[in-house]
């Protein structure tokens, strides 16, 4: 371990300390992969540990009403919150990785875990997972669970660099996880993964002709498996895989990311881990979240209900993607694009930014039924070396009295209805400043 995994070591010391005072935990956790592997790998420690413990997962802390007395542990969440953090009448431990807004001072005992507040950059080099299995270290022999946290650094498109690569290599080391020369690919029929994949982004779907015509050019069978193409038809295929990706005009960061290398989760249900991400993620937008929790646990008949909520959850994104690509409008700084009601903004925010308009920052907004408004802001690493879209978001958001953060290059915000224009107004000024 560097020295500042050093240091975030003591604090994930600290925070077992305030754990062994407590035989009974209520953990809070977010509802993506990060969160849902975090809150996996915190459950399974505990469990190790005889603590009792109840396990919610939670799409943000807007709403929360904290409870008082006992122990409260919030993971991939609660650093942004640090005025709410005040606010609890009990003991707290944060493992978080979004950038504080501020200091939390305690009414009672605190240890408040974030790589941000060591130096650390918490946006690549580690997730809530990394922090959580940080914590589970220090609580026991839990070096098995390093594949979840790897898994929760993909689900963040975190980088294996700092934290994240000591990580992979424990993991690798350990037998837990295997980094081997290929493709980032989902697993199964090679049309069908390069059609339905999210990540990477191919715009193959409903583009069936040019599909075929890509794999003929190739001299590849479709219906062949993806783990079973051999080094050469991988190498064919990588190479192809970039010319495609330069065609559509995706961010080249993407490159380096999608090629030269797989990683195999050996010890989780399904072991390409983009697969196993989709699945995750998939299952916490669907709200199935106890099925995603069940999977990192172990549960082989609960992978088999994720793949269906994750292929169902693909269509409507590809579905969704295709409808309203056109839509998309120009700000000066930024694009945006107004859903009505869409079943998730995020990877459509993502699609968009990283593979098919990454010359400005995307912002999506998605108008609820019951009214409210979501807003998931997207942008590659290149932007975001000159633009904050947390600072941007929370800015923002402030303004028009919502809520807005997250990270330098993915962020997000609650606002009105009403507000929505003037709130993209404002994004763009914002942006524009820091671009300038
Ligand atoms: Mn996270």
């Amino acid at each position: 371990m560097t020295s500042s995994g050093l240091k975030i070591r003591d604090l994930a010391k600290k925070a077992v300390e305030l754990l062994s005072k407590h035989n009974f935990a209520r953990v809070y956790t977010h509802y993506d992969a990060d969160g849902i592997a975090a809150g996996a790998i915190i459950a399974k420690s505990l469990l190790r540990a005889g603590k009792e413990f109840h396990l919610t997962f939670l799409k943000g802390l807007n709403d929360f009403e904290p409870e008082t007395d006992g122990l409260q542990i919030f993971a991939d969440m609660g650093s942004g919150y640090c005025e709410l953090m005040s606010r609890i009448d009990a003991d707290v431990i944060v493992l978080d990785h979004h950038k504080p807004n501020g200091d939390i001072n305690p009414k009672r005992s605190l240890v408040h875990v974030n790589p941000h507040l060591l130096g650390i950059d918490g946006t690549y080099e580690v997730s809530a997972s990394g922090i959580a299995y940080l914590f589970a270290k220090e609580l026991g022999n839990n070096k098995d669970l390093s594949s979840i946290a790897i898994l929760g650094a993909i689900g963040d498109k975190q980088k294996f660099v700092g934290i994240n690569a000591e990580i992979l290599e424990e993991s690798s080391s350990s037998g837990c996880a295997e980094v081997k020369p290929g493709l980032y690919l989902p697993s199964g029929k090679l049309s069908k993964a390069l059609k339905m994949s999210l990540e990477p982004y191919l715009d193959f779907y409903k583009k069936e002709e040019e599909l075929e015509s890509f794999l003929k050019k190739l001299g590849l069978d479709g219906d062949k498996e993806v783990n079973e193409l051999n080094f050469n038809e991988t190498q064919k295929l990588a190479d192809a895989i970039v010319l495609r990706l330069l065609k559509i005009g995706a961010y080249e960061g993407v490159f380096e990311q999608i090629v030269g290398r797989k990683i195999l989760l050996k010890n989780l249900p399904l072991q390409n881990a983009i697969s196993l991400v989709d699945v995750i993620n998939s299952c916490g937008r669907a709200g199935e979240m106890s099925t995603a929790l069940s999977i990192l646990l172990g549960d082989q008949k609960a992978l088999k209900v994720g793949i269906e909520i994750s292929e169902k959850f693909t269509v409507e994104i590809l579905e969704q993607l295709a409808k309203c690509r056109s839509e998309v409008r120009e700000g000066f700084c930024i694009r945006y694009l107004i859903l009505d009601d869409a079943v998730s903004t995020s990877p459509i925010a993502t699609i968009l930014s990283r593979y098919l308009m990454p010359d400005k920052p995307i912002v999506v907004i998605n108008i609820k039924k019951d009214g409210k408004v979501k807003v998931s802001a997207r942008t590659t690493e290149k932007i975001a070396k000159k633009l904050d879209l947390a600072e941007v978001m929370r800015l923002s958001a402030l303004r028009v009295g919502g809520v807005g953060g997250g990270h330098r290059v993915a962020a997000g915000a609650n606002i009105e209805k009403g507000k929505v224009e003037e709130f993209l107004k404002e994004v763009d000024r914002l942006c524009c400043a820091m671009l300038a």
